[in-house]
């Protein structure tokens, strides 16, 4: 649930982080599916590492191995894109039409420089109640300061300016006024404003920083484009809300923005058949 005090930590700082995350899926099992699709992407990954081919959003390259769309290699993704203890924060947040954008596995390797500088992920546009754009970031391991933790800046979410492209580059990153490492045990995760300025930092540990990355969005937004969503995906949206989280048909919201090439499931038929628009 959203309590008042959280809504007011994410309103006032832009991020809230939440213990145990993982809880309801095993910190074992997550880790162990996460390993199945690293070892079987990083062939090609190193491979476009030596022959410069590289390209791919999250700082993929020398620095970090990007591994988008999980829910090809495992279903087990998209359950955890339904997280019992998120998504209700999520609804509050983002909104009661909120759908899953992103799902991505992200190693940054130990001794390796920060993949990414300061941004944010997108123009201030805002909402009186609503984010536009909240991201959610599951820790696989202990997140230590050393560990080019993800970095934010509390607040920064209200700014109009984005960050400078030219200030606290390379060597000077980690001197950006105001940055805050987000540590953390194992299992948990944070909330975050993708308007709050950001940052990954140099790992200078000797181990590799793990976490998962699921974007959320409302309903509104586009997310399949011209491309159906694919079957698996539709097989495992066998119920109205999760036709919702996976941008497929909406439960709130109008039915106008529907997918029209997915057939509806029965009892959601009803629902859209109940809209006026
Ligand atoms: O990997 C990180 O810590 C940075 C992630 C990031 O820049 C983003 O989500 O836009």
């Amino acid at each position: 649930m959203l309590t008042p005090e959280l809504r007011e930590q994410i309103d006032e700082h832009g991020y809230l982080t939440i213990e145990n995350a993982l809880y309801p899926f095993g910190l074992d099992r997550v880790r162990s599916a996460f390993e199945a699709i690293q070892r079987q992407t990083e062939p090609a990954w190193a491979e476009s590492i030596r022959n410069g081919t590289f390209k791919g959003g999250y700082g993929n390259g020398p620095n970090a191995h990007t591994m988008g769309d999980i829910h090809q290699y495992d279903t087990f993704f998209l359950d955890i894109a339904e997280n019992p203890l998120v998504l209700p924060i999520l609804k509050g947040i983002v909104g009661p039409d909120v759908q899953t954008m992103e799902m991505v596995a992200h190693c940054h390797h130990a001794g390796t420089s920060a993949h990414t500088g300061w941004h944010r992920d997108r123009p201030a546009w805002r909402h009186s109640q609503f984010m536009l754009k909240a991201k959610v970031f599951y820790f696989l391991d202990v997140q230590t300061p050393d560990m080019g933790c993800f970095s934010l800046v509390p607040g920064s979410h209200k700014r109009d300016a984005n960050p400078s492209r030219t200030e606290y580059v390379g060597e000077t990153l980690e001197q950006t006024p105001g940055l805050q490492k987000i540590v953390g045990k194992a299992g948990s995760a944070i909330i975050w404003n993708v308007l709050c300025w950001h940052s990954t930092l140099a790992n200078t540990s000797p181990r590799d920083r793990r976490i998962l990355i699921y974007g959320y969005m409302p309903f509104w937004v586009k997310k399949w484009g011209s491309t159906p969503p694919p079957q698996h995906i539709v097989d495992w949206a066998d119920t109205p809300h999760r036709r919702q989280l996976m941008g497929i048909h909406a439960v709130e919201g109008r039915a106008s923005w529907d997918r029209k090439d997915v057939p509806y499931l029965p009892e959601h038929a009803e629902i859209a058949a109940a809209k006026k628009l």
